[in-house]
């Protein structure tokens, strides 16, 4: 007969190795691009109690990185790419409430978007995502958004926040474009500016006149909130 502490033991093993093969199978079939498939494998790990956290940070998100990998070697095309990216995007909009749960009030305001000319959005919804969970109002204005387009969003939603997503060398510049017409429009001071995205550095945000950088969307609400408090 087992004792109280044993069976705990023995639970506790199952669990981890029944999560375990949930995020490796998330992982795999959102790589394989199976939305439909990805879908129902995200619903009963979430029955089955997973935390909503670890599916995106352990499943879903080096799932997405080894798309990423697999495209830059060839050995995924871009129709392929296509439909995990789609895949990543349904499971993103399923699992954006839970991550919300967490929502404990009003943080501030946030506008973000991917600047003109780009058109990756897994990112910056990520950002996003982190930002609502953190108790930020977030306005999302998408993709491919033109520079006046963060100038009126300023201006109307007056944020404390703005980001911008960038993830093509050729794109990054519009960042600093959009740096540039907050100064023309005299409210620049009004917002802290955080970008990110993968050719986007520390450096390079010093050179265009961001307040901040985030290499990941988890550390952009750790980074931005310590700003925040030291500006207090
Ligand atoms: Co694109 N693509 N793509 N693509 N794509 C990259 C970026 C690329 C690196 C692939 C490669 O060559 N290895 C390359 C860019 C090279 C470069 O300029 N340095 C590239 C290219 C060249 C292109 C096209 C030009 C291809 C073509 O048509 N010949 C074309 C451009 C289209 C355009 O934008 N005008 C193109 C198109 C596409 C798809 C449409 C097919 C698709 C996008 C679908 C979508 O987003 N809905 C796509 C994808 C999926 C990729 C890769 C494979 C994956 C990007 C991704 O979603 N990663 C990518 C290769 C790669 O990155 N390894 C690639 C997962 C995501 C979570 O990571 O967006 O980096 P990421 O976000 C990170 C951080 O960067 C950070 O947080 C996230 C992690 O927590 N972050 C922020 C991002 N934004 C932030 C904002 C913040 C803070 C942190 O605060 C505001």
């Amino acid at each position: 007969m087992l004792t109280l502490k044993e069976l705990l033991i023995t639970y506790n093993h199952k669990y981890n190795s029944i999560m375990s093969t949930y995020l490796s199978n998330i992982s795999e079939t959102l790589i394989s691009g199976k939305g439909d498939e990805l879908k129902k494998l995200i619903e009963s790990a979430v029955n089955d109690g997973a935390n909503p956290g670890e599916i995106l940070n352990q499943g879903l998100l080096p799932g997405m990185d080894a798309v990423g990998q697999k495209w830059k070697d060839g050995d995924m095309f871009m129709p392929e790419v296509l439909r995990s990216a789609k895949a990543m995007s349904n499971s993103m909009d399923y699992l954006r409430p839970m991550l919300k749960e967490g929502d404990m009030g009003n943080a501030g305001t946030m506008v973000i978007g991917t600047v003109a000319g780009d058109l990756h959005d897994i990112g910056k919804d990520l950002a996003a995502m982190m930002f609502e969970g953190a108790g930020y109002k977030v306005i999302n204005l998408g993709i491919d958004q033109p520079g006046e387009s963060f100038v009126n969003a300023v201006k109307e939603h007056q944020p404390n926040i703005l980001g911008m997503s960038a993830l093509l060398t050729t794109t990054m510049p519009r960042m600093g474009e959009v740096i540039n017409s907050l100064k023309e429009a005299g409210i620049r001071d009004q917002v802290t500016v955080i970008i990110g995205g993968a050719p986007v550095t520390e450096e390079y945000a010093g050179e265009i006149g961001a307040d901040l950088y985030a290499p990941n969307a988890g550390s952009a609400v750790e980074i931005t909130n310590e700003f925040l408090q030291q500006a207090q």
